[in-house]
């Protein structure tokens, strides 16, 4: 089970660019003065904190960072155009170490915070820089600096953006599987997960966020039946929640199954009874026409509130949840990253 994601990549800067040599030509002045200009500064890469960023996925995928090299100076003591900066967004949380030496070069816990972890090279001087009473017409400049070079890792402890909480059984750790990158054990007897599993799932541009897992809560956990609550604590941080249920012969009804569990949520915790729920009805495969009723009570128990019917084995109505989730998920970055600044 991992907790935290990471990703090692080597930035490198941009060179700076290379000073001109360069003299005044007009027209009744042949013997001008030096007038090449200096080159631009390499671009830097920087690291920077943001708050709609979920995960280190899209940086993992780089090997590489590389910033542009500054321009080159030029004649009329132009200056060299300075090499653009590559910003490197990452969640805040994440904690940037020196990948040789593993030193803590810095921990981005604010919206916005930045790192530079490879800076750009000066630009070299352009001869105009050299003149002197005794040498009025230099003919060199200065090379442009090469720009820092340095392999980075990022490490992020994953805090779980979704958590998805049911009875056993109900297929929390199937939906996990099919959804996101984790892999957890999946059996048909009750408290197959002991301990909560974290899964990344993919989304586009920025979108990637994580789900937890967790083992499955029974009426009583917060006296300690089952598997008890304690794992609840895993879920108390997230934006939302998805609520799964099923229709089993072994309990009377799912709408009943959710009030016992909202009860047990809210012994545990007022800001986890609080959540937004997302209740989700599971392995619509199997159903007919003998849980048609328990069905539409929980239709109408739901009605007004976000509510899906899917099955995790064939994956019906998977993508339809699915791009709910991610749209709550970006909604709640939006809210929070709102509070931060
Ligand atoms: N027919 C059908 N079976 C499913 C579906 N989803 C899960 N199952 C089965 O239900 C059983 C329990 O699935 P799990 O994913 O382990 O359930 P869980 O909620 O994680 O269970 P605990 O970890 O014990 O709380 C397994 O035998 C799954 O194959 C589904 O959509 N349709
Ligand atoms: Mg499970």
């Amino acid at each position: 089970m991992k907790f935290v994601d990471e990703a090692i990549v080597t930035a490198r800067a941009g060179k700076g660019g290379p000073g001109a040599v360069s003299f005044l030509h007009e027209k009744y002045m042949p013997l001008g003065g030096p007038d090449g200009g200096d080159g631009g500064r390499g671009g830097s890469v920087v690291i920077i904190a943001d708050e709609n960023v979920g995960t280190l996925y899209d940086v993992r995928f780089k090997r590489e960072i590389q910033a542009d090299d500054g321009g080159k100076g030029m004649n009329k003591n132009m200056f060299g155009r300075a090499g653009e900066d590559v910003l490197v967004r990452v969640p805040v949380g994440t904690m940037i170490y020196d990948a040789r030496s593993s030193e803590l070069l810095a921990d981005l816990t604010t919206h916005l915070q930045e790192y530079t972890v490879a800076k750009g090279g000066r630009g070299g001087q352009g001869n105009a820089r050299f003149k002197s009473s005794r040498r009025q017409a230099p003919q060199f400049a200065q090379p442009g600096e090469d720009g820092e070079s340095r392999r980075i890792k990022l490490s992020l402890k994953l805090l779980a953006d979704v958590g998805i909480i049911g009875f056993p059984s109900v297929g929390k750790s199937t939906l996990i599987s099919v959804i996101s990158n984790a892999r957890p054990k999946i059996a048909e007897y009750h408290f197959t997960t002991l301990v909560p599993n974290l899964g990344i799932v993919e989304g586009a541009d920025f979108r990637s966020y994580v789900v937890a897992d967790i083992p499955g809560i029974i009426e009583g956990a917060h006296k300690g039946t089952g598997l008890g609550h304690r794992f609840l604590r895993h879920v108390e941080r997230t934006k939302f929640l998805i609520h799964m249920v099923e229709i089993t012969p072994a309990r009377p009804s799912p709408v009943e199954d959710i009030a016992v569990l909202d009860r047990e949520l809210a012994l545990f915790s007022d800001e986890l009874a609080k959540k937004e729920q997302i209740i989700v009805l599971n392995k619509c495969d199997i159903y007919g026409p003998e849980e048609e009723e328990l069905r539409r009570e929980l239709r109408g128990f739901a009605a007004g509130r976000p509510y899906f019917e899917i099955s995790g084995v064939t994956r019906s109505g998977l993508k339809e949840l699915m791009n709910f989730v991610g749209l709550k998920v970006v909604e709640y970055r939006g809210k929070e990253a709102g509070q931060a600044s």
